[in-house]
C-alpha cells in the first residue's frame, strides 16, 4: 500500500502522432494543480506525465512524414516537454514508452500473465478495415462499411493472443460498487457500471501480428507479434515508478491516488487497466477521474478541421497563468466546455484584471501612500466588516480542501473568489481613501489596510496551485519573499489570521498583475481561422471606434445629456437623442491628472473594450473610491484632449457648475450595456 502521506497523480501519456493542443494542456494543467496543491499541504507528491510512442497512429504519422517512427517520436517529444515548461507544469518525471526500461517492464508483465495462463492464443475473426488497419465488431458495422472512414471492410481471420479479461467482470463490478471514489465523477461511474452490468465482458486481444503492425513492443513469448498499444501504454503508470526515480518507489506511491483522463479513454482505464492490475495482483488506483471534452467555437477539435488550438499561442497572447485559470474556471471539472477567444478575454478582464489585479494594486497603492509603504499595525481589528473578511479567509482552508478532495477544481476557485470579492467590497465599505484624510482615523485606516493585505496573503497561497507565478508575485509584493513549498501544510496554525505578515515590513509594489486586454480580434494575431469564423458568424467586432458625433467638448461631468445633444435652445427630436450612445462602463483604474484639482484620468471597461476618459469630477471624488463602480458614459463622443490627455468619452454626473454625484447603477449591469 502506498504511503498515506504520498500523492501520486498521472495524466494520460499522449500519442506523438501530432503536436500538443489545448485538450492535452487541459489534463496536464489539472494534474499540475492537484500536484501543487498536495505539495503545499505537505504531501510527498509524484506527478507523472509522458508520451505514448508505439502503435498504429504513431507508425502512420511517421510514414506520412517519411521518417522512421523512432526519429518521428524524438522529433515531436520536445514539443510536449517544451509546452509543459512554458505552462509551468511541475511534473516529477516524463515517461516515454520507447524507453528501454519501460519496454522490459511491459515484457515482464506479459510473460508473467502468459506463465499464469492468463494469456492464450486463439483465432480472431472480425471485420477489418485495411485503410484504418483495425478490426471492428459486428455491432459496429452497418452496410459493410467502416464506421470510421466509411470504406468497404472485409472479414478477416488471424491468430492473436488474448488476455482473459472477461473472467474479472464480477470482481470489477464489486470493486466499483465498494469504492465510490474509484470512478469519478458519479455520472461516469454510472456509465461504466451500466455497461459492465448489462453486457458480457469479452477477452482482450493484446497482440498484433508484425506483418500488420511492426511499431510496438515484441511479445516475449512470440517474436512474430508486437503487443497492443494499450497494454504497453497503461503499464507506464507502474513502470515509471521502477525506473524514473533514483530509488525504488513502488511501495511509496502505488496505488496511484489519481489517474486523470479525458472521458474518451475512461473504458481503457476503468476496465482494461483495472483487470490487468487484478491479473498482476496489484492494487487498483484510488481514483480514475474522467474530465469532459473541449470543443472549439462549438465544433469538435481535430487536425482535419484545422481548428486544434496550439497552447503555445495562448501562452504567447495571455501568459501561462491566465490560460491555466481560464481552463479550470470556465468549465466545472468533469463537464464539457467550449473554447473561444472571447471567453478567454472576458475571464481575464473580469476575474483577473478587475477583481484580483485591482485588489492587489489598490491595497498596495494605499499602503505606499498612507503607511509609508510598510505593513501597518491593525490596531482596531474588530469592526464587523473586518471580522467577516477574517472569517471567510480562515474558513477558506476547509472549503478548498473539500473541493480538492472531490476534484472540484472550479469550486476551489469560486471559493477563493468569494474572499477576493468580499475584500474588494470591504475596501468600498471602509473607504480607506477617505479615512486617510482624517488624522483621527489613522488607526482605523491601518486596520483596513492590514486586513486587505492579510487577505491577499491568504488569496496568494490558495491561488498558488492554479496561478503559480501570480501567487509568487503577490507574495513578493506583500514583502513576504518566496512562498514556502508547503505553505498550507498545517491548516490549524499557519492558517491562523495574521500568522505571517510582519508589521512594519516594507511592501514591494511592482507593475499591475493583469493588464486588461483590449480585444481587437485581428490585432491580437490570434488564430486566423478562428478570427475569420468569429467575424463570419456576424458577431459584433468588439472594438468600436468612437463614432463621430456633433457634441460639445467632453470630459467634464456637467449634466451630460442636455449639453451633449446638439446645441438647441428648443426641444430635440427622438432621432436627435438617439444619436447619443449612452453605455454603462466599469471603472478599472483612476488617478489624478497632475496639476489639476478637478480632472481625473479613468480607465473604464465598456464591454470587452477599454477606454480612457478624463472627467472633471476630482473635487468630488478620490480616485480610489471610483474603482469597480459602474457608471454611465457618452460612448460616441469624438475623442478630445484635456490638459494634453486624450479622453474617449464623457462621464455622466448630476450637478451644474459643481459636481453633486456620479450616475451609477443600482444593479451590477455588465459594462458596455446600452443606456436609453
Ligand atoms: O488517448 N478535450 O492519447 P491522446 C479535453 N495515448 N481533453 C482532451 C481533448 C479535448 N478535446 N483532446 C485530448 C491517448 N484530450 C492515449 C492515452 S494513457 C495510458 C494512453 C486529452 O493523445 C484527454 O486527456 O489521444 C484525453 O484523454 C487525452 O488528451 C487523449 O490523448
Amino acid at each position: 500500500m502506498s504511503h498515506p502521506n504520498s500523492f501520486y497523480v498521472t495524466t494520460p501519456i499522449y500519442y506523438v502522432n501530432d503536436v500538443p493542443h489545448i485538450g492535452h494542456a487541459y489534463t496536464t494543467v489539472a494534474a499540475d494543480v492537484l500536484a501543487r496543491y498536495w505539495r503545499l499541504r505537505g504531501r510527498d507528491v509524484f506527478f507523472l506525465t509522458g508520451l505514448d510512442e508505439h502503435g498504429q497512429k504513431v507508425q502512420q504519422a511517421a510514414a506520412k512524414a517519411g521518417i522512421d517512427p523512432q526519429a518521428h517520436c524524438d522529433k515531436l517529444a520536445p514539443q510536449f516537454q517544451e509546452i509543459w515548461k512554458r505552462l509551468n507544469i511541475s511534473n516529477d518525471a516524463f515517461v516515454r514508452t520507447t524507453d528501454a526500461p519501460h519496454k522490459s517492464v511491459v515484457q515482464r508483465y506479459l510473460q508473467e500473465l502468459f506463465d499464469k495462463q492468463l494469456i492464450y492464443k486463439a483465432d480472431y475473426t472480425g471485420w477489418y478495415c485495411t485503410f484504418d488497419e483495425r478490426f471492428w465488431t459486428e455491432k459496429d458495422v452497418t452496410g459493410g462499411l467502416c464506421p470510421d472512414c466509411k470504406r468497404p471492410i472485409e472479414q478477416l481471420s488471424e491468430h492473436n493472443y488474448f488476455f482473459k479479461m472477461g473472467q474479472y467482470q464480477d470482481r470489477l463490478i464489486d470493486h466499483i460498487k465498494q469504492h465510490p471514489n474509484f470512478i469519478r465523477p458519479e455520472s461516469r461511474r454510472n456509465e461504466v457500471l451500466g455497461f459492465l452490468t448489462t453486457q458480457k465482458l469479452g477477452d482482450l486481444s493484446i497482440s498484433r501480428p508484425k506483418s500488420r503492425l511492426s511499431w510496438g513492443i515484441e511479445l516475449p513469448f512470440d517474436k512474430d507479434y508486437v503487443t497492443y498499444v494499450w497494454f504497453d501504454a497503461l503499464v507506464n503508470y507502474v513502470s515509471a515508478l521502477e525506473y524514473l526515480r533514483p530509488t525504488p518507489s513502488f511501495e511509496q506511491y502505488w496505488p496511484a491516488n489519481a489517474h486523470l483522463v479525458g472521458k474518451d479513454i475512461l473504458t481503457t482505464h476503468a476496465v482494461y487497466w483495472s483487470t490487468m492490475l487484478m491479473a498482476l495482483n496489484l492494487p487498483l488506483p484510488e481514483t480514475i477521474f474522467a474530465h469532459g471534452w473541449w470543443t472549439v467555437d462549438g465544433e469538435k477539435m481535430s487536425k482535419s478541421r484545422g481548428n486544434a488550438i496550439d497552447p503555445n499561442k495562448l501562452v504567447d497572447e495571455f501568459g501561462a497563468d491566465a490560460f491555466r485559470y481560464f481552463l479550470l474556471r470556465e468549465v466545472p471539472f468533469g463537464q464539457d466546455g467550449d473554447f473561444s477567444q472571447q471567453a478567454v478575454i472576458s475571464r481575464i478582464n473580469s476575474d483577473l484584471a478587475n477583481d484580483l489585479g485591482n485588489l492587489l494594486s489598490r491595497t498596495l497603492t494605499l499602503i505606499e501612500r498612507c503607511t509609508e509603504g510598510k505593513i501597518p499595525n491593525p490596531a482596531l481589528p474588530n469592526y464587523p466588516e473586518e471580522i467577516e473578511v477574517r472569517k471567510i479567509a480562515i474558513g477558506l482552508f476547509d472549503k478548498v480542501e473539500n473541493a480538492f478532495n472531490a476534484f472540484q477544481l472550479h469550486h476551489a476557485l469560486a471559493e477563493i473568489w468569494k474572499l477576493i470579492d468580499r475584500t474588494n467590497l470591504y475596501l468600498e465599505q471602509m473607504a480607506p481613501w477617505n479615512l486617510a484624510k482624517k488624522e483621527r482615523e489613522k488607526e482605523k485606516l491601518a486596520t483596513v489596510l492590514y486586513t486587505a493585505a492579510e487577505s491577499l496573503r491568504h488569496i496568494a497561497r490558495y491561488l498558488y496551485p492554479f496561478l503559480p507565478s501570480t501567487a509568487e508575485v503577490i507574495y513578493r509584493q506583500l514583502g513576504l519573499g518566496a512562498m514556502p513549498l508547503d505553505a498550507l501544510k498545517d491548516g490549524s496554525t499557519s492558517e491562523r489570521w495574521g500568522g505571517n505578515l510582519q508589521i512594519g515590513n516594507p511592501i514591494n509594489k511592482e507593475q499591475s498583475l493583469f493588464p486588461r486586454i483590449i480585444d481587437t480580434i485581428g490585432e491580437l494575431g490570434f488564430k486566423k481561422s478562428f478570427e475569420a469564423k468569429l467575424i463570419k458568424k456576424g458577431e459584433p467586432r468588439v472594438t468600436e471606434q468612437p463614432q463621430p458625433a456633433s457634441a460639445p467638448p467632453q470630459g467634464t461631468a456637467t449634466p451630460a445629456v442636455p449639453t451633449a445633444a446638439p446645441v438647441s435652445p428648443a426641444q430635440i427630436t427622438i432621432d436627435e437623442f438617439m444619436k447619443i450612445q449612452l453605455k454603462t462602463a466599469k471603472v478599472i483604474s483612476a488617478e489624478r491628472v497632475p496639476k489639476s484639482e478637478k480632472l481625473l484620468k479613468l480607465q473604464v471597461a465598456v464591454g470587452t473594450e477599454q477606454r480612457q476618459i478624463v472627467a472633471g469630477i476630482g473635487k468630488k471624488y478620490e480616485p480610489e473610491a471610483l474603482i469597480g463602480k459602474t457608471i454611465v458614459i457618452v460612448a460616441n463622443l469624438k475623442p478630445a484632449k484635456l490638459m494634453g490627455i486624450e479622453s474617449q468619452g464623457m462621464v455622466l454626473a448630476a450637478g451644474d457648475s459643481e459636481v453633486r454625484g456620479l450616475i451609477t447603477l443600482l444593479e451590477d449591469v455588465e459594462p458596455g450595456t446600452k443606456v436609453k
